[in-house]
Order: C-alpha cells, then structure tokens, then sequence
C-alpha cells in the first residue's frame, strides 16, 4: 500500500502566510470568543433586531443561553478590542466562524475568516485599497490585482466587495469598507478626527485557490488529498 505522510493543514499554512505578511505591515493579532453574545455580533456593529442582514448570516442560536450565538463573521473582535484600546492600532483577527445554511463547493457551515481593521487620524480608502493590494500581491504574486466594488454591510459606509484577480479569474474574496460612525458611538470613541477601514476576507477561498482544493468541504472532513493537493510530493 502507498505509504501516506501526514503534513500541515492548509489552513494552517496559509494563515502563519497571512500573519508573516500582515506582521511586516505593522499589523498584531487579536482573538475573541467563537460563542458571542448578539450585540457584540450585530447590535454594535449596527445590525438592527429587525434588519434583513441577520436573516442574510443565518445563525446558530444557543439552546437555553439567551442572547447567545456561535459568531457569524469574525467583525465583533473588531467590537472587543476597541473598546479595550485607543487609537491609532492595526490588528488583524483569524477566526473560525458558523452559519447556518446550506452547503456547496463554496459554502461550509464551519469556515474561517481574516478581519481586518485600521483606526487612527487620517485613515482613507486609498490605505484600505493599497493594504489588500500589498497583501494580495505577495500571497498570490505580483500579477494579482485588487477590485473594490460598491456594497452594502451596516457596520462600514462606504463598503464595498473585494474582488482579487489571481490569473485571469477574479474571485470574490470578502467585504470592507470605511468604519461606520455608528459603530465608533458603540465603543464610545468621540475624537471625530478619527477615522478607520475594516476588511473581512474568507480565508478557506484563499486556501483553496493557493492550493488548487476544488470544494472548501474538503477542508473540514480529514480527506487525505488534502496531503497531496498543490505540495511537491
Ligand atoms: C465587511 C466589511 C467590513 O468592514 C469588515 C468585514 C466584512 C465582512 C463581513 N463581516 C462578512 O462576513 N461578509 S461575507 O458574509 O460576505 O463573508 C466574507 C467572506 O467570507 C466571503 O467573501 C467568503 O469569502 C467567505 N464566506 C462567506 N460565507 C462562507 C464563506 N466561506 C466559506 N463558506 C461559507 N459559507
């Protein structure tokens, strides 16, 4: 029988990427809890009880823990650390995130997610482009383009869609856009010079295009190609 090695998830190995390239920017790393309560997941964010958004990020409610929800994207670390921090900072949050819908090759009910998030005097959208586009440039190579296009999230305004043309497919890879007033009211910052841009990328999507995984479901269910798929063997 063909003797099977075990290697590095490629989870794993694209996120120590991820930290290695965010920590020569100047970025640190912070975490929260996977099990969040509804404001720091919606209502800090500017996610109002009745708004459509939370029927968009289907989410598992905690059986008799009222108020409790396993976190739908990683923002609400955006929430945590504002309110223990002053500006200006730039942090970077990996985390796992859940939602309840349905699954296909490029939706898992489990997935990770990249947040982003710069606050400080002067803060534009030209620093939120040019950081995704030196991101992106050295984790897929310098060819790759950037392509912001206008969206909607509650929590940001403007927002758009971030877009990365890796080849020549573009590939929708997350959200972002400028810090919405509404959410700086939550965490009680009042300086209006302040101003920041926030991002939130799928980081399974990135894994899969690295590595050439063809369903973001390999990921989570121990298949052993994923030993083999993009490695030199
Ligand atoms: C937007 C603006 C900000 O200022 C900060 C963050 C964001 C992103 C926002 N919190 C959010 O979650 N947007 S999203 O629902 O579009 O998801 C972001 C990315 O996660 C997607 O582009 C996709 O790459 C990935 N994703 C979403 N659902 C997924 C998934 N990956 C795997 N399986 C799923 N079910």
């Amino acid at each position: 029988m063909e003797e099977l090695k075990g290697t590095p998830h490629p989870l794993t190995l694209v996120l120590e990427e991820i930290y290695a390239i965010f920590a020569k920017q100047g970025f640190s790393v912070a975490t929260g809890p996977e099990v969040e309560d509804e404001w720091h997941n919606f209502d800090a964010l500017n996610v109002p009880k009745d708004h459509p958004a939370r029927d968009m990020q289907d989410t598992f409610f905690i059986k008799g823990k009222p108020g409790a929800v396993l976190r739908t994207h990683t923002s609400p670390v955006q929430i945590r650390f504002m309110k223990e921090h002053t500006p200006p900072f730039a942090i970077i949050a990996p985390g796992k995130v859940f939602r309840n819908e349905s699954t296909d090759a490029t939706h898992e009910m489990q997935f990770h997610q990249l947040e982003g998030l710069v606050v400080g005097e002067g803060i534009t959208v030209e620093h939120l482009k040019g950081t995704l586009l030196s991101f992106f440039k050295e984790f897929f190579g310098p060819e790759t383009e950037v392509r912001l296009r206008p969206s909607f999230f509650p929590f940001v305004e403007p927002g758009f869609e971030v877009d990365a043309r890796v080849g020549d497919k573009w590939l929708e890879i997350g959200g972002a856009g400028m810090v919405h007033p509404h959410v700086f009211e939550a965490v009680e910052y009042s300086d209006k010079n302040i101003t920041g841009f926030a991002f939130g990328v799928g980081v399974d999507r990135l894994a899969n295009v690295k590595f050439g995984i063809p369903d973001v479901r390999f990921e989570y269910q121990g298949d052993l190609r994923l030993n083999q798929w993009g490695r030199e063997q």
